[in-house]
């Protein structure tokens, strides 16, 4: 008798600790579909595809490996629809002496977890995660103690732990950071190189039907689909990026163009995010390229703080503070979702922009998920639960354990300043200086009240005047709650009148 090896779907690494010290002879590997992780969130067409296609590329790879893989398919008519159910199954079936499995992305699955020892009567492991750079005990223990948690002496710490972009004890080039010379607008004349593009193979064509069989209504199309499926797909998805866009990710890493979605990001979080690809492997491809002289320091340095640093520090966070975390509201925010955010008609030519393409392809990169869409539910007042559970629906790339210190932490503030020292409130202005979207808009970015005027400038006033109190002592927005205090009483009045007239309009209907 062997054991049970558990793989779940974002899983999909050889080397997962849960496949440590396999015995081929003895062992079987379980991979199964099931509706309960097809439908806890109305993920994106694309998303479903996506994970499973990946799944079963990556059972027909273990078995080529002469792996004994029991992979469980979704239209299996004796899928029972939870992964719990089909551990339970799988124990039936072959009378395993044990259970092992890989620590979770989600905490709601870790409990599940939990509960598979005295379940099946089995003595279950449940692994450490060994493919992220930091370990959680180590994350653990730096935070403790601390008054608050900031990402950039965590990323400090990693750099050092790691030698990633070190020369001896200091930072490569003499600064931990350059985000400073990361923030240009899309210059006139650049246009930034098409991406690789991965066609659907037979195996993806036919996860296809099934999903938009099974799962019709759900958000997104998938003409569209690209996404690096396999292993091999993903190392060349990494490729082309560090030979054609890793060179002006640093300049660009923040401006938003119409019709450009990807600029010079990376593409490369769905396929860290299931197991493709390794982020150490990401972080030295970009230093190898700085090394040779083909990528400069800024957009090396910045490419590397994103993985080891944003994305390491959000996933410590999240086991940190969960599962009390994803109730916290301190903004008392609580405005449903606008139907626009599904797509509906809207006039705020931003959103629309960023809706389409996160529609077409799963995907919007970081500027347009926190100043666009992010902005707007933070000064709107949107319910984090229903943002939280779109960010992680609409998102190819998304895992509550990434996706809920993003959205909850980092753009609606919900966490009190857990994850942000202050809120990325902006008002049309800052969208203006980093994209060319107010170009195209009905509204106008330079007015602030009137029936043309841009939203996000009376939302911005009125959200600081809504949490003037609760900021009073933060000093990082010390400028405009003094810029607020000074404004004649007559102008904040019509600017909040202004607000509470949109918010009150078609703009925030939550259905068609
Ligand atoms: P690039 O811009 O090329 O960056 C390179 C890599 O850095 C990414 O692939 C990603 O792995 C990492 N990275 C960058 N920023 C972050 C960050 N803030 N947190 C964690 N990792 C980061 N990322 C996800 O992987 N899944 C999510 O569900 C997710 N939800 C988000 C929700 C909100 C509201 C916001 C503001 C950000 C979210 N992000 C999420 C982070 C970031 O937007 C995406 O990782 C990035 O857009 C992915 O595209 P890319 O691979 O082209 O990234
Ligand atoms: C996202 C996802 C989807 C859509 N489907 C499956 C599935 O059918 N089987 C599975 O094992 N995993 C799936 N996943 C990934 C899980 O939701 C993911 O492992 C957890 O959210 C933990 O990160
Ligand atoms: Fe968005 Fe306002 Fe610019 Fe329109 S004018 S694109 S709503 S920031």
């Amino acid at each position: 008798m062997g054991l049970l090896r558990v793989l779940l779907g974002d899983q999909l690494t050889p080397g997962v600790s849960a496949l440590a010290g396999l015995d081929p002879a003895a062992d079987v590997v379980l991979l199964a579909e099931v509706m309960g992780e097809c439908a806890y969130v109305p993920h994106h067409k694309q998303k479903l595809v996506l994970v499973l296609s990946a799944m079963r590329h990556f059972a027909a790879a273990l078995e080529a490996r002469g792996v004994r893989v029991d992979y469980v398919r979704l239209d299996d008519p004796a899928n029972t629809g939870t992964l719990s159910g089909e551990v339970a199954r799988a124990v039936a079936r072959h009378r395993p002496a044990g259970i092992v499995a890989t620590f979770p992305g989600e905490y709601r699955v870790l409990a599940d977890m939990r509960g598979w020892e005295e379940a099946t009567g089995l003595p279950v492991d449940i692994r450490d995660d060994d493919r992220f750079l930091a370990d959680l005990g180590w994350f653990q223990r730096w935070a403790q103690g601390r008054k608050q948690l900031r990402m950039e002496f965590f990323y400090r710490e990693m750099r050092r732990e790691t030698g990633l972009l070190m020369e001896g004890e200091a930072p490569a080039g003499g600064a931990w950071n350059y985000d400073a010379e990361n923030r240009r607008r899309l210059d006139r004349g650049v246009v930034p190189p098409a991406p690789r593009r991965f066609a659907p193979d037979a195996v993806t064509r036919e996860v296809m039907a099934l999903v938009e069989a099974r799962f019709p209504a759900n958000f997104g199309t998938l003409e569209e689909f690209a996404w690096p499926v396999t292993a091999a797909e993903a190392e060349a998805a990494l490729a082309d990026f560090i030979a054609h866009r890793l060179p002006r990710f640093g300049d660009y890493q923040d401006a938003m163009a119409s019709g450009q979605p990807v600029l010079f990001h990376a593409l490369v979080s769905t396929s860290m995010n299931l197991g493709l690809l390794s982020p150490r492997a990401c972080c030295e491809a970009a230093e190898a390229a700085w090394r040779a002289g083909a990528a400069p320091l800024n957009a090396v340095e910045g490419f590397i703080r994103q993985i080891l640093g944003w994305r390491e520090y959000v996933r410590g966070i999240y086991w940190l503070k969960m599962p009390a975390y994803a109730g916290l509201n301190a903004l008392e925010a609580t405005r449903p979702l606008p139907w626009s955010w599904w797509g509906g008609e809207t006039r705020m030519n931003c959103i629309r922009q960023t809706v389409r393409q996160t529609r077409d392809m799963a995907y919007a990169h970081h500027i347009q998920r926190l100043m666009v869409t992010g902005n707007f539910a933070l000064l709107a007042g949107l319910d984090p639960a229903a943002v939280n559970e779109w960010y992680l629906a609409v998102y190819a790339d998304a895992y509550e354990w990434v996706e809920l210190p993003n959205t909850h932490g980092m753009v609606l503030h919900a966490d009190g300043g857990v994850m942000a020292s202050k809120p990325y409130a902006a008002s049309g202005a800052y969208i203006n200086r980093m994209s060319d979207y107010c170009r195209g808009c009905a509204y106008d970015v330079k007015q602030s009240t009137g029936p043309d005027a841009c939203p996000f400038n009376a939302l911005y006033w009125d959200f600081l005047a809504r949490h003037a109190q609760r900021f009073a002592g933060n000093n990082r927005l010390a400028m405009p709650l003094q810029t607020l205090r000074k404004m004649p009483a007559e102008k904040l009045a019509g600017l909040r009148a202004q607000a509470a007239a949109f918010l009150a309009g078609p703009e925030l209907r939550p259905d068609p």
